[in-house]
């Protein structure tokens, strides 16, 4: 059968057949990745009013594309404090805010109640604020660090007050690739293996995949394969997300970006072969706003948040830092012949703007 009599008849699609999704033309991919969007969501597309919060930059691990880790190319180390935390959720909620993500470097000196004791803070303060926090990568660094098994650390997060798991700390699963651009942290194993065991305790959680660096499309495919396996067995993912490599104040030299091509047949792919993931994010801040739009003719069917503030991938050159007005938000969504419905962090519907 070739590829596109297997789009016809809605088989599953395995390595082979995704790598020949890539050699097709982007518009006759697309059409078959906006059809299965449609057919699932109609022109809706998802957001959330949210804020990013990243309390700390220092970290022991050395990530060559990370430029949001204090380091010679970035020599500004900060660490907030739980006060400083709890203001910004503060003003934060009274603007309307749902959901705080937070997601921080591996700091070996702030402690394990630091970065525990702040969901319970935050969740005592503000309880209609859902916390969306730590990523595989930063649980595996504290389970490391004191001495924890990951069904511990997944209890503490639980009783602490976490409600939903980021998708960060992903990066490319293929080994190799991993350790030259991010030797020493978390394997692809073990994020896997984090996320089965928060998907165990009923919990949902997100996917990434950073991309445009170094890696083959071969090794986007198996990446989303290996999260296609495991969501099959736990059903624990709302949302793949895919995250353009932003080449600024980083130390892994990318000469070739991504284009935006490239970039629109990887959302159309991923739509199709990732056929149990209910939701494709178009993360703005990484492919910007013009790319996530026309993303949703590809199949993309969320597309964030508003952010108002981001730290971590503005600091190799995205354009999140300071968010996006909601106004404008929705206008643009509606704009682009979509309709803007706000969600909650768990995907049930809040409101059509
Ligand atoms: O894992 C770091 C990425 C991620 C760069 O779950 C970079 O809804 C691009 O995971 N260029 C953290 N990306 C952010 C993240 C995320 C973002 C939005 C939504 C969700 C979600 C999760 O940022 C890291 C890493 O892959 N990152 N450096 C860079 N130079």
């Amino acid at each position: 059968m070739d590829i596109i009599e297997k789009l016809e008849s809605g088989e599953r699609l395995e390595f082979e057949d995704s790598i020949k999704l890539y050699e097709l033309d982007i518009f006759t991919l697309g059409k078959y990745a906006f059809k299965k969007r449609e057919k699932l969501y109609g022109k809706k597309s998802f957001f959330n009013i949210n804020r990013h919060i990243n309390p700390t930059n220092i970290c022991k691990d050395i990530c060559k594309f990370c430029a949001f880790s204090a380091n010679r190319k970035n020599p500004n180390p900060y660490t907030m404090s739980h006060e400083e935390i709890l203001s910004i959720v503060e003003e934060a909620s009274k603007r309307g805010v749902k959901e705080v993500h937070i997601v921080s470097a591996h700091n070996d000196k702030a402690g394990l109640e630091w970065y525990m004791g702040i969901f319970k803070k935050i969740k005592a303060n503000f309880p209609h604020i859902h916390v969306k926090a730590l990523t595989a990568a930063e649980i595996n660094f504290l389970a490391k660090e004191y001495g924890y098994t990951y069904e511990e650390m997944i209890d503490m997060m639980i009783e602490n007050g976490v409600d939903s798991m980021p998708g960060g700390g992903a990066e490319i699963f293929d080994e190799e690739v991993r350790s030259y651009i991010c030797k020493g942290k978390v394997s692809s194993d073990e994020w896997l293996e984090i996320h089965r065991l928060w998907h165990q305790r009923g919990r949902k959680s997100n996917a990434t995949m950073l991309f445009g660096h170094v890696e083959k499309r071969e090794h986007r495919v198996e990446h989303m394969l290996r999260l296609r396996n495991l969501q099959d067995k736990t059903g624990g993912f709302n949302c793949f997300i895919p995250l353009i490599y932003q080449r600024e104040n980083n130390y892994l030299n990318v000469k070739d970006f991504v284009t935006g091509q490239e970039y629109l047949k990887t959302i159309a792919i991923s739509r199709l072969i990732l056929d149990n993931i209910p939701h494709i994010k178009a993360y703005w801040a990484t492919s910007t706003i013009n790319l996530a739009l026309i993303a949703q003719e590809f199949g993309a069917d969320d597309l964030d948040g508003t952010i108002e503030r981001e730290a971590i991938q503005s600091a190799a050159g995205a354009s999140s830092r300071y968010g996006m007005p909601l106004e404008e938000f929705v206008y643009l969504i509606k704009d682009s012949g979509f309709i803007p419905v706000e969600r909650d962090s768990l995907y049930n519907e809040l409101k059509v703007w």
